[in-house]
């Protein structure tokens, strides 16, 4: 995601990155008019994207020499900071009582499929189910594409029990549907509506009025964050017609440029609740500016990650492993449980996601060459799994193996390799826990060598 500016900031930085001591004006200078062109570039307003500008100048100028910290790193230091503040405070998504949550949005923003999504979120929260209901009279397959999707995932679906006039469908179904909830106390109802292909006036009417049969307590509009620049003027538009509570951006996981991301919350001052970075049900994220910042620039996102896998690793596991990674004492074995890890949680291009863009751009590594180490690891005995340093020293070993899983004994060289780049970095990662920002940066730099070609 957003990778287009974090490559951008990446090259930016490469230059300056040969310079030691503290930074000259010329330097300074020469840079913020590149990371200008690159905001702008990624469709980041013109307004914003001054803001942002003058804030990393006045963070750079004041800095001072610190030991160790190179002029890139403090350039990426204050763009880090300065883009916190241009994505401003966060919002926790509070759950309220009885709540109502209109979700609006253009056609195909992925409403429907955001409708679940959130419910999936509320319940995972809350305990509770929340009940969802369709008010998309326009397309005959919408509603049962809701239907399907909370059947799917166990959420509850209010069902109609008459079929509407056409005309006045989404009013009508709007009145019943409130009523049944009415009489049910529902603790949470998220109602999806249907998307039109541009802002019109009787699309925003009806909205209007739903809006008053309703009365949500959150009017929450969906984004495609592909769409760029135009984003602004649709929230501005649904914003002053709606009063809306805040903003969900969909389709993060396509490259997307991080210009609508970042204005609409800097102009508009809405909160930007989560961040949809796939079709899957839990491809929902809450939106953290800090981890925000850090995707944006291309340093990944390591902290959502980890917290991802540690849904799949359990909880005993990940601190054993933490302790043997602290002592730089991972082996094969750990490897290979990491490799199945991995597939778990979606395996590599859902990992890439989270990644600093150098360590994407740089690996060498493919789903294909994945399995072919898994055989390697395999073929080994127990022994050469605890100390695959046997294997590096002895070529009987080394042709053994690769016949035994069918690959070469170059490529065991390299699992070899990788096995000791591995383990040096989850050394530094067990470390590092809550490091500074500069920590992450470096990390980066050291996951890049762990895959690099
Ligand atoms: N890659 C990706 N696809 C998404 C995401 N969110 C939604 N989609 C896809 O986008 C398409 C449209 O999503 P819907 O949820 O049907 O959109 P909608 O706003 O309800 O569309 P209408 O009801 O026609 O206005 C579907 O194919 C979704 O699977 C996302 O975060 N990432
Ligand atoms: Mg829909």
């Amino acid at each position: 995601m957003f990778n287009s500016l974090g490559n951008q900031f990446n090259s930016i930085l490469k230059k300056l990155s040969f310079k030691g001591g503290a930074i000259t004006e010329n330097d300074l200078d020469q840079t913020i008019r590149e990371i200008r062109v690159a905001l702008l570039e990624s469709d980041v307003n013109l307004k914003v994207a001054s803001a942002m500008i003058n804030l990393i100048r006045q963070k750079s100028l004041g800095e001072k020499i610190i030991q160790n910290v190179s002029p890139a790193e403090m350039i990426m230091k204050n763009s880090h900071e300065a883009l916190k503040e241009i994505l401003g405070a966060e919002h926790e998504f509070k759950i309220e009582n009885e709540e109502r949550i209109m979700l609006v949005g253009l056609q195909g923003a992925g409403k429907t499929t955001t409708a679940a999504k959130l419910g999936h979120f509320i319940q995972n929260k809350t305990k509770k189910t929340p009940i969802l209901s369709s008010l998309d009279y326009y397309r005959p397959a919408a509603r049962e594409q809701l239907k399907i999707l909370c059947k799917k995932n166990n959420l509850d679906y209010y069902d109609y029990t008459s079929e509407k006039d056409q005309k006045n469908a989404v009013i009508e179904t709007a009145k019943e549907q409130i009523k049944a909830l009415q009489d049910k106390k529902y603790f949470c109802a998220i109602f999806d509506t249907a998307g039109r292909t541009s802002i019109n006036d009787d699309m925003m009417q009806e909205l209007i009025e739903v809006k008053k049969l309703i009365k949500p307590t959150k009017i929450i509009l969906v984004v495609d964050a592909m769409i760029g620049k135009t984003a602004i003027e649709i929230a501005k538009h649904f914003h002053e017609n709606l009063d809306l509570a805040g903003i969900i951006f969909t389709k993060t996981d396509s490259d997307t440029k991080a210009g609508a991301i970042l204005s609409i919350r800097h102009l508009l001052s809405l909160p930007i609740y989560f961040l949809c970075s796939g079709e899957k049900i839990d491809d929902l994220d809450e939106f953290l500016a800090e981890r925000v910042a850090q995707r944006i620039l291309g340093m990944g996102d390591i902290a959502s990650l980890v917290e991802k896998a540690s849904n799949v690793i359990p909880n005993d596991d990940s601190d054993a492993l933490k302790e043997k990674a602290k002592r730089g004492e991972l082996d094969l074995f750990d490897v290979l449980e990491q490799f199945r890890f991995l597939k778990k949680m979606g395996g590599l291009p859902f990992i890439s996601k989270f990644l600093p863009t150098e360590v994407v751009n740089n690996a060498n590594i493919s789903e294909k060459k994945i399995k072919q180490f898994e055989a390697i690891i395999l073929s080994m005995t127990k022994k050469e799994r605890v100390s695959p340093s046997l294997v590096a020293q002895s070529g009987s070993r080394k042709r053994r193996i690769a016949k035994g899983s069918g690959s070469t004994t170059m490529l065991i060289d390299e699992l070899i390799t990788m096995h000791g780049r591995i383990s040096a970095m989850a050394q530094q990662f067990a470390m590092f826990d809550k490091g500074s920002i500069m920590d992450k940066f470096k990390m980066g730099q050291a996951m890049s060598n762990v895959v690099k070609k």
